[in-house]
């Protein structure tokens, strides 16, 4: 693990990825500008989410999104941040929210519209009213010079270019990896900054510890099943929070494995490929974890649709094969 925040060396996401740019001579400073705008997002974001009993913004607004699930005021007061923060950026042509059934199609990549956009907005929103941890993912992908912009966005996870979360925690993370490893920022409130604080962020091995949602356990298959008799004769501790990015997180930062594993109620598993468990796949085996939908590499999986499922198998490699050891 290289270098640790300290006071003496106080490095701001912007000034990081500036530095970062300076490693790649053809870079253009393209990321900067996306991820200045994210920054953004997430920083009004969570002072709507840290407010949320005290403003009106908790609840449902009884309205349905593409998932069919219910809306959360706050789902659709992140997604409209989003889409404010960054459509403005001349350098994004598409941007694909879970909140929005159809890609927004900015501008054309002619027009110098060389990036695309996916994110959840809020992820884990139904958490909000009992206060535990939601966040933001998102995952950035640059557009063919050719084909159409529908099938533009639709690229295996290992095109991506950039991923990340913001978690709206105790504190405010946000965790990034444009390929090169993976680094971790808190927003210092005081002077309103994401501020470096790991660099270089590997996972750790030897937690025997896994996150899955045992209620469903009578859905699952029966190698997923006899995995979890194995854990339970094995000493594993088991955490579950039911919001990916607080449980993905936990996973990255203490290792282990998150699970969530095809079930009868659906088949094809829960969470969405291209815009969480892409670019969480992608984060985890930046840091030098591994990432699996079953028996197919997570970034390996060419999507069909922008808001296809996946089940999702990650964490640290040992304790991801100790699941894949029991997959027929
Ligand atoms: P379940 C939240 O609704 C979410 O999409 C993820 O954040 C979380 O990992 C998962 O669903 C929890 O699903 O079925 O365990 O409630």
């Amino acid at each position: 693990m290289e270098q640790r925040w300290t006071k003496d060396n106080l490095t701001s996401l912007q000034s990081n990825i500036l530095a970062e740019e300076q490693k790649h001579p053809g870079a253009t400073g393209e990321f900067s500008w996306i991820l200045s705008a994210i920054s953004l997002a997430t920083k009004a974001i969570g002072n709507k989410v840290r407010c949320a009993r005290i403003e009106d913004v908790i609840g449902d607004i009884e309205e349905t999104n593409v998932q069919g699930e219910t809306q959360q005021k706050l789902d659709v007061i992140a997604n409209e941040l989003i889409l404010r923060c960054l459509g403005d950026r001349e350098n994004i042509g598409i941007l694909a929210s879970e909140e929005n059934e159809t890609p927004m199609f900015l501008r054309k990549r002619a027009d110098g519209g060389r990036y695309a956009v996916l994110f959840d907005p809020l992820d884990g929103s139904s958490n909000i009213d009992v206060s535990v941890g939601v966040g933001t993912i998102f995952s950035v992908l640059r557009l063919p010079d050719g084909g159409s912009r529908e099938e533009a966005i639709l690229q295996p996870g290992n095109q991506q270019v950039a991923a990340g979360y913001v978690l709206y925690g105790s504190s405010t993370v946000l965790v990034l990896t444009t390929g090169n490893g993976v680094d971790m920022f808190v927003l210092d409130q005081s002077i309103g900054s994401f501020v470096l604080v790991e660099k270089g962020l590997k996972i750790p091995t030897g937690n025997n510890a896994y996150s899955i949602n045992e209620a469903y356990t009578n859905q699952f298959s029966d190698d997923i099943k006899s995995y979890l008799n194995w854990a339970h004769e094995n000493d594993y501790s088991s955490r579950y929070i039911g919001s990916m990015v607080a449980d993905v997180h936990r996973v990255l930062l203490k290792g282990g494995v998150f699970i969530y594993p095809p079930t009868k109620d659906k088949p094809e598993g829960k969470l969405r490929l291209m815009y969480e468990a892409n670019p969480m796949a992608m984060i985890v085996e930046q840091a030098g974890g591994k990432s699996t939908a079953y028996n197919t590499p997570v970034l390996e999986i060419h999507p069909k649709g922008l808001h296809q499922r996946t089940s999702v198998i990650l964490g640290s490699v040992d304790q991801v094969d100790a699941v894949v050891d029991f997959l027929s």
